[in-house]
């Protein structure tokens, strides 16, 4: 049991050498040498080396899940537009295409896949069906006005549309069609949406 010196009057204020009296006393509040600090160095280094390619790789990927939803968006926009397009018999400028029960009772234009008379999207004639869509693509996104939508620009979109067996409609009767949006944007990014539309209502254009 160490003793304190006579000289000392509060613990805190002396020194006690556990050692004993006599022995050398250790000092406490000695640094860390040279090569402890090297050595601190290469460890932390080599750590932090090994957890860079982590960080890089999870910033670079942080960036898609925006571009996926930005091109997903762009898609479900113009699936809904194309979706919301008559499937009548007659082009809805016929005279019969109100009346006609197919294709053959229409007076001069039976609708058909892909555009009629210079359909476009933009201006008149304007599509008119779901099949006008047929084909159609644009290169930087932009709406039925032709008015390119801002932050957009780097976004595509394709579109086909095709005859397709739905339930017990078979794909001979094209009587449903199945709508296939494609955009890319930035970073490779692809997305494919696939609707089915049918031909409830043949006289409503
Ligand atoms: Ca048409
Ligand atoms: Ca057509």
């Amino acid at each position: 049991m160490p003793t304190l010196p006579a000289t000392c009057t509060a613990l805190s204020a002396c020194r006690v050498n556990a050692a004993g009296p006599g022995a050398p006393a250790r000092d406490r509040s000695r640094g860390i040498s040279l090569v402890e600090l090297v050595m601190f160095i290469v460890i932390v280094g080599a750590a932090i080396a090994g957890m860079l390619p982590v960080f890089i790789q999870a910033t670079a990927a942080s960036a898609d899940p925006m571009i996926r939803r930005q091109a997903l968006a762009v898609a479900e926009s113009l699936m809904a537009e194309v979706m919301l397009m008559p499937v009548t018999f007659c082009d809805p400028d016929d005279d019969n295409a109100e009346t006609a029960t197919s294709s053959v009772g229409c007076a001069t234009t039976a609708e058909a896949l892909g555009v009629e008379a210079g359909e476009n999207r933009y201006g008149t004639p304007q599509f008119d069906n779901v099949n006008d869509y047929n084909g159609f693509s644009m290169s930087g996104i932009k709406d039925i006005t032709n008015t390119a939508v801002t932050g957009l620009s780097n976004y595509n979109v394709s579109i086909a549309v095709a005859a397709a067996a739905l339930g017990s409609i078979t794909a001979g009767s094209g009587d449903a069609l199945l709508i296939t949006v494609t955009v890319t944007g930035p970073s490779s990014t692809t997305v494919v949406l696939d609707g089915y539309r049918s031909r409830h209502a043949p006289n409503s254009p």
